[in-house]
């Protein structure tokens, strides 16, 4: 098995531009020409470059046409932009965008009243305590690397979406009725909360995450250099109501993780079996080790008392060592990254990411590992060296495997049956074919590719490097993102275009699934809050217009019906507390009002049907322009009033 050096891991692929240029006008030539010959998908039929694909362009698959809607939705997640993205698939029309765990000027996310209590509610008194120190109520960053979906018997069901932050350890969820974030938590005692899965079967109790830095199991600035006393912390999260189910402490750090269909295991992978604290460290070992969760036994450990309480959360001592059946650990080479269940229900998939392997689990034989004693190599049926740096795998439903080679910059395309086969003796190359992708893939998707309902429709690379692909934009270059048909065993690429930081990671789900109402319910729960302070002023929150003192603080409630404010001023005194609360009357689909106060650093959205308020304090003496921030009408403009402040009384 070959090994890579560190050195060797550098982003080294170079640009393939010269040598596409040198063949393109020939013949198509192996790999190269079947990526050469791209479609770009485009509104006129797309143009043609090469002479790979004219069967494809012909038949269209792969193209949407202007006003036609789009097969599949994709939830992408941004990395280090830290909000969720919804696009069309195939058409790769960025439809939405969705922030979490940023702060957003168009909607007012991170600014109203509503967002702000998601984004505080859910901290730590710690966290709180040292962000009140330093003037912030919540983190204004985020890395948020995986979007998954809730699941109903191993199919997407169309209710949440949940996703992680490394930067700031916390866990999310979006509800799909409205695109809305109305959750956040922070997990305690982990730290850089990285891979997230939901629990497949019998459906979404649990969203697993992985704690991926290790810190001293009493991190009070007293430990630094002991790794022994270093642990690390996977999470069961109950998803109806984001609260901590429990809590395993594990041997290794934690990198990626998924569960089973049986509703028995989840897994998680770790590149640092050595708990090592330097790079040298963390490599030094050729096997490090996948983690296996026993579900049941965990369940059966909190409610027989056998854990401790740490920062509120019950936690399981699952270390190394431990005669409890709660985790196994199986040996897998070499500081592995990805962790994809197969939709066969069978098979598990590890990227060697070091090793240019995927090791192969079969789950039907870890009932063996816990309670027969099983030596734990045992449960690897397949483990096929596919090309350097396998880091993630995905399905199409039909046995076969696709996985990215970071290095190689090319994706592999593999059957699993013949992989195993291989391992067993037999003389079969599961290598069904490889495509080029520019350049260094990290995630990768196929149609519902982890679900029950994966198709060999179509695969997308999310890569991390653009390189000499597009129009140079200075020094920071934009990632690349490659959307293939899968038509038999050929990768045919429809799709090639920039992204913003950074599409890390993406879930392809057929669009009868999502079902988004068109405009809000007047009774969400998103502005309860306000409604309940109107309540309280005898307002009507549905067509106010009044102004309410109450002390220093003042509450303004106004109504927006295009193009007008049902209030045209209103009058504050400098330094008093303004909270406006604007309700949107209008329930035409897509009129959405904004509310924005100039100079006072605040703005948002208000969609149809909705509640938004937003607080600040009010500024020097004088008249300040607020007007509507969302084109809503011919009279847009106009749409605007004067706040007048007063001077306070000496
Ligand atoms: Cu999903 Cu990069 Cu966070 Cu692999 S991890 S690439
Ligand atoms: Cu209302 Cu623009
Ligand atoms: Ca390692």
């Amino acid at each position: 098995m070959r090994c890579l050096t560190i050195r060797g891991m550098a982003a080294s692929a170079g640009s393939r531009r010269g040598l596409l240029g040198a063949t393109a006008g020939g013949a198509a030539l192996g790999t190269l020409g079947a990526t050469g010959g791209a479609v770009i998908a485009g509104a006129a039929g797309g143009a043609l470059f090469g002479a790979a694909t004219p069967a494809r362009a012909a038949t269209g698959a792969g193209q949407v046409a202007p006003g036609e809607l789009d097969e599949y939705y994709g939830f992408w997640s941004s990395g280090q932009t830290g909000e969720m993205r919804i696009l069309g698939v195939p058409s790769m029309r960025e439809l939405m965008r969705v922030p979490v765990f940023n702060i957003c000027s168009a909607t007012g996310w991170g600014i109203t009243n509503e967002s702000k209590k998601i984004l505080t509610e859910g901290l730590t008194q710690k966290t709180k305590d040292y962000l009140a120190a330093n003037g912030l109520e919540f983190p204004r960053n985020g890395d948020l690397h995986h979007v998954h979906m809730s699941f109903t018997e191993g199919k997407y069901d169309g209710r949440f979406l949940f996703m992680n932050d490394k930067a700031n350890t916390r866990v999310a969820r979006v509800r799909c009725d409205v695109m809305k974030c109305d959750k956040i938590i922070e997990i305690p005692n982990a730290k850089g909360i990285h891979g997230l899965r939901p629990q497949k079967w019998p459906r979404t109790n649990y969203v697993f995450a992985n704690g991926e830095d290790e810190v001293p199991m009493v991190n009070d600035g007293k430990i630094l250099d002991d790794p022994s006393k270093y642990v690390n912390f996977y999470t069961a999260i109950n998803a109806d109501d984001m609260t901590i189910a429990w809590q395993v402490i594990v041997s290794g750090n934690l990198d990626n993780t998924d569960a089973d269909y049986d509703g028995k295991y989840a897994f998680s992978t770790s590149y640092n079996s050595e708990m090592g604290m330097t790079l040298a460290d963390m490599t030094a070992s050729d096997m490090d080790h996948v983690v296996v969760y026993n579900l049941a036994e965990i369940e059966k450990g909190i409610a027989e008392g056998d854990y401790q309480e740490m920062n509120g959360v019950k936690v399981i001592d699952g270390r190394k060592g431990s005669e409890k059946n709660y985790v196994r650990y199986i040996p897998i080479p070499n500081n592995p990254h990805g962790c994809n269940m197969a939709p066969d229900k069978i098979h598990l998939c590890i990227g060697g990411k070091l090793s240019p392997t995927v090791s192969v689990i079969d789950v039907r034989k870890l009932d063996a590992l816990f309670y027969e004693g099983a030596e734990p190599r045992s449960v690897v049926v397949a483990e096929p060296e596919l090309g350097l740096g396998p880091l993630h795998t995905c399905f199409d439903g039909q046995g076969n495997a696709f996985t990215t080679l970071f290095l190689d910059s090319q994706v592999v395309k593999w059957n699993i049956d013949k992989a195993v086969r291989a391992f067993a003796g037999e003389a079969v190359d599961p290598i069904i074919t490889k495509a080029d992708v520019h350049y260094q893939p990290g995630h990768n998707s196929t149609t519902e590719g982890e679900t029950l309902d994966a198709s060999p429709t179509y695969y997308l690379s999310m890569n991390k490097f653009s390189k000499d692909r597009f129009l140079n934009v200075g020094p920071l270059k934009p990632e690349n993102e490659q959307l293939f048909v899968i038509d038999g065993d050929a990768l045919t690429l429809v799709h090639d275009g920039p992204t913003f930081a950074e599409p890390h990671d993406s879930i392809l789900v057929h669009r009868t699934k999502v079902n988004p109402l068109h405009v809000w319910k007047r009774d969400d729960p998103m502005w309860e809050a306000a409604r309940q302070q109107a309540a309280a002023d005898g307002v009507d929150i549905d067509w106010g217009a009044d102004v309410i003192r109450d002390g220093n603080k003042v509450r303004v409630y106004m109504t927006s019906q295009a193009p007008t404010f049902s209030l045209e001023s209103f009058t504050v005194k400098e330094g008093d507390e303004v909270t406006v609360y604007v309700t949107n009357q209008d329930d035409i689909e897509d009129l959405t009002h904004g509310f924005t106060m100039g100079n006072h650093g605040v703005a948002m959205e208000v969609a149809p049907q909705a509640t938004a308020s937003v607080t600040f304090t009010a500024a020097q003496p004088g008249v300040y322009w607020y007007y509507c921030q969302w084109f809503c009408h011919a009279l847009h403009m106009e749409m605007r009033g004067r706040m007048f402040v007063e001077p306070r009384a000496a």
